[in-house]
């Protein structure tokens, strides 16, 4: 199931009248506070945000799953509903695969698929937090980290394959993120297990190609819940400057512990030339993997305020992976993508009318309550028929939720699938 362009002028035909008068409303207000109204266009027409093949099935956890039916069941059927998001938004040109979960049995149709659906392979990511059926040691005492030679030699060569994978189809970077850690006090010797982390990372980093890059994934806790190797973004950025110039560190929003400050430690990697990329989900409470911008919209914003100034500023830092990294418990997985989409492209946005200049000189000046007006002034605006007026520009829906509805595309991939495939995948 693939939708036309024909079919999305169809549907914006309705609403176009009402777009135009909005965004010439907002454009000339705009205007006027000096905001160059078109380039803002075109830097959120050319963000694009990688969607994980892991996500696009219904998510569960351990007291349930709750399928969604026309689920897709193979790699294929996943880029085509990549595809899907990408006509309807334009903001989804990539797909991030997880291998094993989706490794390619034909290269050439794959890459032909992909392309057919104007997409690109972003990050390839590794897996070992699970045992293969046919694998000869366990992950079940970690990885890269493991007191055992063998097992962490396994875990290096299964790296080293998934970059391998990764150049046929385009790839240039691997994300590594380990579930290594213990459950107990007293199970794990620190200092070793970071040690054989280091070595290990250092051995699949010599594999890389020279125009890759790698990024590591930290995270607090779970599956281990006393302790993770790759705990906080202090020690990826330790194992990132261990490795060398093409290692960097990799942001998942939902890897921080209650109230923890991103938008600094952002700041932080972007001046230190290391902040590779992110994750972008929500979270109330853990790793909850919920839909962007659905539970703290004005961090999300803040974290993009940050990531404005560095672009501008940190030539040192190279331009960041964006990608997605969520789990549908209950929604359509496409109309939460869309909608996650949809609230990145937004706090980018608003992000982009904050007057960094005024913001500086009021900074200078410890004038803090200008300082927040500057900030909330941008927060405050209604940028939707900026995000509106980018998709039309790229032949994209103006409303890709109601599109999604109207064109029953659900409906269809039921028709296709039927009711009960089911996803690889979390
Ligand atoms: C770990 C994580 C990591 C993925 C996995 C699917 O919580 O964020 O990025 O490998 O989710
Ligand atoms: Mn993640």
């Amino acid at each position: 199931m693939q939708i036309s362009k024909e079919q999305i002028q169809l549907v914006n035909k309705k609403v176009e009248a009402g777009h135009e008068s909005q965004f010439n409303f907002l454009a000339q207000t705009l205007d006027s506070k000096g905001v160059d109204v078109n380039a803002v266009v075109k830097k959120l027409a050319d963000f694009q945000v990688a969607i994980p093949s892991w996500a696009l099935g219904a998510g569960g956890t351990r007291f349930g799953r709750f399928s969604y039916f026309g689920e897709p069941s193979n790699l294929e059927q996943k880029i085509n509903d990549v595809g899907i998001i990408h006509s309807l938004t334009q903001t989804a040109g990539a797909i991030s695969l997880h291998i094993p979960w989706d490794v390619p049995e034909d290269y050439n149709a794959i890459k032909e698929l992909a392309a057919a659906n104007h997409l690109v392979f972003d990050a390839v990511n590794s897996n070992t937090f699970q045992d293969q059926k046919d694998a000869k040691e366990s992950y079940k005492y970690g990885s890269l980290s493991n007191v055992n030679k063998g097992v962490r030699d396994q875990a290096v060569q299964h790296n080293i394959d998934v970059v391998e994978i990764g150049e046929k189809l385009g790839s240039k970077s691997l994300t590594v993120w380990l579930a290594d850690g213990s459950n107990f006090p007293g199970q794990n010797n620190f200092q070793t297990a970071f040690q054989y982390t280091e070595d290990s990372l250092k051995e699949i980093y010599t594999s890389l190609p020279e125009d890759w890059k790698m990024f590591i994934e930290y995270k607090p806790y779970e599956p281990n819940f006393y302790s993770t190797v790759i705990q906080d973004w202090g020690t990826s950025f330790m194992l990132a400057n261990a490795c060398g110039d093409k290692a960097y560190t990799l942001v998942d929003l939902g890897h921080h512990l209650p109230n923890t400050n991103i938008e600094q430690i952002v700041a932080t990697l972007m001046m230190k030339g290391k902040l590779g990329g992110f994750h972008f989900n929500d979270s109330k409470y853990g790793d909850d993997d919920s839909t962007v911008g659905s539970v703290k919209p004005y961090s999300l914003f803040l974290i993009f305020n940050e990531l404005v100034y560095g672009m501008k500023n940190n030539p040192q830092n190279p331009y960041p992976a964006w990608m997605i990294d969520a789990s549908h418990n209950i929604k359509d997985p496409l109309e939460d993508l869309i909608q996650s989409l949809e609230a990145i492209q937004e706090a980018y946005a608003k992000a982009l009318l904050v007057d960094q200049k005024a913001l500086k000189e009021a900074q200078l000046a410890n004038d803090v309550v200008v300082c927040q007006e500057l900030l909330q002034e941008a927060y405050r605006t209604d940028v939707r028929p900026l995000l509106r007026e980018a998709r039309l520009k790229s032949g994209g829906a103006l409303h890709p939720i109601t599109a999604y509805r109207s064109l029953q595309v659900r409906e269809s991939l039921i028709e296709e699938r039927g009711k009960y495939a089911v996803a690889s995948g979390l």
